[in-house]
Order: structure tokens, then C-alpha cells, then sequence
């Protein structure tokens, strides 16, 4: 058994804020007259803010100035932080709280790696805020996945080698993210089709300790 410690990404595997990062981008997509779908709302997963405006930017019909771009990304921010005003503990994905219980009964280190400015509001709102053994996210990173930054800082706050580590993901590239920092991956939701994972699975509620003890 080498698994000593989990990091989890927050967005899609703790809690299901996708949908607001959606509703958030398209209003503000159709403000400027942007076309903005679901699908390209997908390869937004796990992908910082401003790389994640650069994506709905390519199908902008001019080009935007630094400033206008900032601008873009606050307005964003702000329409999500309201609504996430709306997050309470009932918003933490079925099966999360199982599965946390049973790696803190068993010792196993738990952390979040999350590419995500605002993960202290989000922790807070659900009420895990003291949960976790270590947090790294977006306000501490340089590189957002598929580098491997932000779980290499989740790995060395918790005095864990990367190689022991599992990350949970839901992202493409986030299980890039703990493949390239050498880090067995489990890969939940929209990425459980991804072959390149350890594990995969749809949701946290398939989880099973002898699956992680054996990957
Ligand atoms: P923010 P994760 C990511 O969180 C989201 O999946 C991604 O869609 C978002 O753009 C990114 O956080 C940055 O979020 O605007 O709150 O800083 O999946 O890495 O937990
Ligand atoms: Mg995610």
C-alpha cells in the first residue's frame, strides 16, 4: 500500500460548480455577443480564469486589449461569487463525505488542489473550510493543469512524495495534472472516460478503500 495521501480537486469532485461557472460566462458571453455553448463550457474544466476567457475568446469577432480582458474576467468573478452565495453543504456531491470519512478512519492525508481563485469562499460555504490537511489553489500557483503545480504544492505542504499521492479529478487536464507531477489518478465524472487514469469512475459513490490500496 503506497497511497498515503488524496488530493481532490474542488470544481466537479467536491462540489458541482460547474453549471454556475456556465451561467456566469454565457450571460457575459452574450453581453459582448460572444457565442458561448455548452460544449466549450467543457474544455473550461479545470482551466484557470484567464485561460479560461482566452478560450471563449476565440470566437470573438475583434480582438480585446489586456484591459478589456481583465474587465471581462471581473465581471465573471463577480456574477459567480453572487451566485454562489446560494452554495450550502447540500451541494456537496454524493458519495464525497463517504469517502472522506473512510481515508481519515484509515490516515490518509486529504488535501485540495484546485486551479480555482476562489476556493476559500467555496470551502467555507459547504462548511469544509477545517476539513482539509492542506489546500493549494489558484491564488498560490504560477502554472494552472495541465501543470502540475498546484498539486506538487498540495504534496509538499502534506511532507508527502508525489508518488504517493492519489488525485481526484474531473477534468482532462487535471488528470494531466497528476500524471505529469508522477501522481496516480482517479478520475471521476466528466473525466471518467479518460483511459489515461489509474482509476475511473462516474461518481465518488463507486468509490471502494481496496481499489485505492491496490492501484
Ligand atoms: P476561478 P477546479 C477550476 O476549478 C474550474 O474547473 C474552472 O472551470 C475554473 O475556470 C477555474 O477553477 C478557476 O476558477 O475563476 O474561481 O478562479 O476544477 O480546478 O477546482
Ligand atoms: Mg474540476
Amino acid at each position: 500500500m503506497s497511497i498515503k495521501a488524496v488530493i481532490f480537486d474542488l470544481d466537479g469532485v467536491i462540489v458541482s460548480t460547474d453549471n454556475y461557472h456556465y451561467r456566469a460566462w454565457k450571460k457575459i458571453s452574450d453581453e459582448e455577443g460572444i457565442y458561448f455553448d455548452r460544449k466549450i463550457n467543457e474544455r473550461l474544466r479545470g482551466v484557470s480564469r484567464m485561460e479560461s476567457l482566452d478560450i471563449i475568446l476565440e470566437k470573438a469577432n475583434r480582438e480585446y486589449s489586456q484591459e478589456e480582458k481583465n474587465s471581462f474576467a471581473e465581471r465573471k468573478n463577480s456574477l459567480y461569487r453572487n451566485l454562489l452565495e446560494e452554495l450550502t453543504q447540500n451541494d456537496i456531491l454524493p458519495g464525497v463525505m463517504r469517502v472522506l470519512e473512510i481515508l481519515k478512519k484509515n490516515d490518509i492525508k486529504v488535501a485540495i488542489g484546485s486551479s480555482s481563485k476562489n476556493t476559500e469562499f467555496i470551502l467555507r460555504k459547504i462548511g469544509l473550510h477545517e476539513y482539509f490537511d492542506a489546500i493549494s489553489d489558484g491564488t498560490q500557483i504560477k502554472n494552472s493543469k495541465p501543470d502540475p503545480e498546484v498539486f506538487l504544492v498540495a504534496a509538499k505542504k502534506l511532507c508527502i512524495e508525489p508518488r504517493d499521492c492519489l488525485v481526484v479529478e474531473d477534468a482532462d487536464a487535471g488528470v494531466e495534472a497528476g500524471l505529469a507531477g508522477g501522481m496516480k489518478v482517479l478520475a471521476v465524472g466528466y473525466a471518467s472516460r479518460n483511459r489515461k487514469a489509474n482509476l475511473r469512475m462516474e461518481s465518488l459513490e463507486q468509490f471502494k478503500y481496496e481499489d485505492m490500496i491496490t492501484v
